[in-house]
């Protein structure tokens, strides 16, 4: 099996400059004419062959400055095809003919055909599914682009760029034709053909330019892209505002299809989403639908500056572009709505998605240094820890110096492909700072240890530092990173002290220790009193934080931290350390108890806003739990540890969890950040106070006369994660399915809430709606919902002792590899964690991944994944 490595790294021997292309589309097939402008670069060796990436084409017609080639001077293999003999200077012309199918496109790579309607997706490596070419990110383009289709089946016509011309042809068909006078790599190639609904809407740029906006889906849904329209204009308005960038074409189009593997696609001037991050309305849709379609517009859109007009030399470079917009679209969020809140969401999402990654078999760098199959590495290591690194450059630098570095890089390699090194380097120059120590955090895998001390006498508090990076399965450096600490000290009246430090081994200045070497140490002098120590404010490194700081300062420090950050923190680790101790001996009512009233304390506290409150409320998830717990994790006592502190809490809240939820009942719907917050305030709440009194009814009458989706589906999930066996129960999913039967976004909700309800019978009802008339393995939502909700979303039932769990996933996933690689192999990822289950459940997790290896038609994708986990 081929490995991909970075130092392998060579620019090509030949440019191509511009690309005319051709896509006539028909039912059942497509014939596409690619006429590429090329030139051997100056300097490249005169014998050198072209050899273009190719994959599951038919080669048609090839010709050089029109005239066609002869026999012998072209190969063609399943891979490329390859061209000897070329001209050794001056521009020439290779028109090359290919047909495909569409329609038989399960991959959904390339060009394939979705409800009727043509799309395409290129990224990483699906223009060479359309036409030969040099398909990797460091070949810039211009590129116009003919489409023809018949009328009828495909009224509207898009492609990237600006539109040029369009008209009728014969028989039923017509044309259009776009041009896109950026440069860019094929990956940000798309275009699309259907018969879609469309709203539109104009932007004007400080600058001047008119823009016209739209959002295409299928027929019926337009009412639903209101959301997503509104979030994009206020995307481009807050980069201009944020980062001086402005939108750069006369149309911005997005098209939201049914069938995507990913989330979304920031084709250049034409965005494909998958239709989940673009349809909305408060019948259809939670609130955390809300905040995706926001985030993953505005990213998407960010993406125009940092990843299109900047793109990457190659595809280890991935974090330069994906980390930068991920962080790029956390702040757009956290100036949107509220700083602290998205900062606690933002890190609950690495700590429950990148840190188990980051801990097993799976581990990579964040700019990683070779690869089998490149679409295995979108993953939480390079988008969320990728984003924390650039956090820790502004952090590192200051608001001000960050800002000139972004603008010093966009305008140092604006139209180029660039590195990691590249971005770096505009931070060292205008942050006039080195960033040597810092640049491991790219290359070294793994999460490193913070351990922090302090020691107090006499006004003087001493803070001693060290860092710690334990060698795993990527096998990198274990060097001491440059790790920006932000801390208070906290005074018993709730408000930070004013103490300057002295520093050995580290750096302190403007509330944040810079610890670069592997030890270092902080002396306050003249303090008035012994300070609670809040240290990692806003998560300031992505690190375990190894601080024995006693109960009692911790649950002070989640009532009086200035920081709210802080007082999450606070309280977060101590849930966390409740519940794993829960989770490898069994809860202990009496034990948890301090911190539980803690938890309700928050949950209650009218000085803080309604989303914040809600996050204090919440306990941390099954997985994250058995994260902390570490070995030898028996996922059913994580379970029922979980659940019996999520009804003791209920106890504990008593009265005023009752007046919390009787309080908001009937308010009207509001996507606004305080309407959300009260919203998952109470359905936190409901989960607690059902258990706590094992009764369903009031889960049942909140579904009743629920009057948006989040309330209904929160209510839902109360009863069939809780109460599955009640007829109530029954009656609800019946009634939820017959009223949303025929919109795919519920159902696949409805598919996903079933899926991942823990109880004993799971896994038979799973089965069951494996076999269920909507179930649809070729559609990635459906699967992700089932299949998803089940081996990720369930651990109770995935983990079954006996391990038929396991082994429904491992059929479900060889199934879907043949249609879909790339969807099969993400959702194998959820067997990343298991060398840290107990021993019975570890054998029978080894031995289905073996056999899942085993299979004969296995794909690249997702025996990757298999033979990673496994090693
Ligand atoms: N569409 C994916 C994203 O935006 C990959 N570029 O992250
Ligand atoms: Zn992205």
């Amino acid at each position: 099996e081929q490995v991909i490595r970075l130092e392998d790294y060579r620019p090509t021997d030949f440019l191509i400059h511009e690309v005319d292309l051709l896509v006539c589309l028909f039912e059942g097939r497509a014939e596409v004419r690619a006429a590429l402008t090329v030139e051997r670069r100056p300097g490249s060796p005169e014998a050198a062959s072209l050899s273009l990436d190719g994959d599951e084409l038919t080669l048609t017609s090839l010709a050089l400055d029109g005239e066609r080639l002869p026999e012998g001077s072209y190969e063609v293999s399943p891979e490329a095809l390859t061209l000897h003999g070329l001209p050794a200077s001056g521009r020439f012309t290779l028109s090359i003919g290919t047909t495909l199918e569409p329609e038989k496109n399960t991959k959904l790579m390339g060009l394939y055909r979705t409800r009727g309607v043509w799309c395409t997706q290129c990224e990483a490596e699906g223009f060479r599914r359309i036409t030969y070419f040099l398909d990797r990110p460091d070949v810039l383009a211009t590129y116009r682009v003919r489409i023809e289709a018949p009328r009828a089946a495909a009224p509207v016509l898009l492609a990237n760029g600006n539109p040029v011309e369009s008209g009728p042809l014969e028989g039923g068909r017509h044309f259009a034709l776009w041009h896109d006078p950026h440069p860019k790599p094929s990956y940000l190639f798309a275009l699309v053909a259907g018969d879609l609904d469309v709203l539109k809407d104009d932007f004007t740029t400080a600058g001047g330019r008119k823009v016209d906006l739209a959002i295409y889906t299928e027929k019926g849904l337009s009412a639903r892209s209101v959301y997503a329209m509104d979030a994009l204009k206020r995307s481009m308005a807050w980069d201009e505002r944020r980062f001086g960038r402005e939108y750069d074409l006369d149309v911005f189009n997005i098209v939201a299809v049914s069938d995507f593997n990913m989330g979304a696609m920031e084709n250049k001037g034409l965005n494909v989403f998958n239709h989940k991050y673009v349809l909305l309305d408060p019948d259809t849709a939670t609130d955390g639908d809300y905040a995706g379609v926001e985030t993953v517009i505005a990213h998407e859109y960010f993406h125009n500056w940092t990843g299109n007009r900047i793109t990457c030399r190659d595809w280890f470079q991935l974090c330069l572009k994906e980390g930068l917009t991920v962080y790029r679209d956390q702040e757009f969020t956290a100036d949107e709505r509220s700083r602290a809140v998205k900062r606690i969401a933002s890190v609950q999402l690495l700590k429950s998605q990148q840190f188990p990654e980051d801990q097993g078999p799976l581990q990579h760098p964040v700019r990683p240094t070779r690869y089998r199959e490149i679409n295995n590495f979108y993953t939480a290591t390079v988008y969320d820890k990728g984003a924390e690194l650039v956090r820790m450059i502004a952090t590192i630098l200051g608001p001000e110096r960050f800002r000139a570095g972004m603008d010093l890089y966009f305008e140092r390699h604006d139209g180029e492909a660039a590195t990691i090194e590249d971005f770096l380097l505009c931070f060292e120059e205008a942050g006039g700072r080195s960033l040597e120590r810092f640049r491991l955090w790219y290359a070294q895998a793994g999460t490193p240890t913070l351990s922090v001390r302090e020691t107090y006498a006499d006004g003087r508090l001493t803070l001693s530092l060290s860092q710690r990076l334990a060698r795993g399965a990527a096998g990198t450096g274990t060097e001491p990173m440059h790790m920006p600490v932000r801390f208070g000290l906290v005074g018993s009246n709730g408000a930070d002290m004013e103490a300057v430090p002295r520093a050995e081994g580290a750096k302190a200045e403007d509330g944040i220790i810079h610890l670069l070497e592997e030890k270092g140490e902080v002396v306050f002098e003249g303090l008035p009193e012994r300070p609670l120590v809040s240290i990692l404010r806003d998560f300031s490194a992505p690190v375990t934080l190894d601080f024995p700081q006693s109960r009692e300062d911790r649950l002070a420090l989640a009532r009086l931290d200035p920081d709210a950050f802080g007082r999450w923190r606070a309280l977060a680790d101590l849930v966390g350390e409740t519940l794993a101790d829960a989770g490898r001996t069994g809860f202990s009512p009496a034990d948890a108890a301090p911190v539980l009233q803690a938890v309700a304390a928050g949950a209650a506290d009218e000085a803080l806003e309604p989303s914040l409150r809600a996050q204090m409320a919440a306990l941390p998830g099954e997985g994250e739990i058995a994260r902390l717990v570490g070995q030898d994790v028996d996922p059913g006592r994580v379970h029922r540890a979980r659940i019996a502190a999520m009804a003791e809490l209920g106890r504990i809240g008593g009265e005023s969890f009752a007046r919390l939820l009787a309080e908001g009942a009937g308010e009207p719907f509001s996507p606004a950040p305080d309407s959300v917050g009260r919203r998952a305030l109470r359905n936190t709440i409901l989960a607690f106070v059902s258990l706590a009194a094992g009764d369903a009814s009031r889960a049942e009458r909140q579904f009743a006369g629920a009057t948006n989706m989040t309330d209904r589906l929160a209510a839902l999930a109360v009863l069939a994660h809780h109460f599955p066996r009640e007829a109530a129960t029954r009656k609800a999913l019946e009634r939820f399915h017959d009223t949303y039967a025929g919109d795919d976004l519920v159902l696949d909700k409805w598919f996903m809430l079933q899926a991942s309800a823990a109880h004993e019978d799971a896994l038979a009802d799973v089965e069951r709606l494996a076999a269920h008339p909507a179930f649809k393995l070729a559609n990635p939502n459906r699967a992700r919902a089932l299949i998803g909700g089940f081996a990720s979303a369930n651990p109770l039932a995935f983990h079954r002792p006996d391990g038929a769990g396991y082994r429904f996933v491992a059929r479900m996933l060889t199934e879907l590899d043949r249609l879909n690689p790339q969807t099969a192999a993400r959702l194998a990822t959820a067997f990343r964690s298991w060398r840290s289950l107990e021993p019975g459940r570890r054998e029978l997790a080894a031995q289905t991944l073996r056999a899942i290896a085993q299979g004969k038609q296995i794909s690249r994708d997702l025996k990757d994944i298999v033979d990673r986990s496994l090693q």
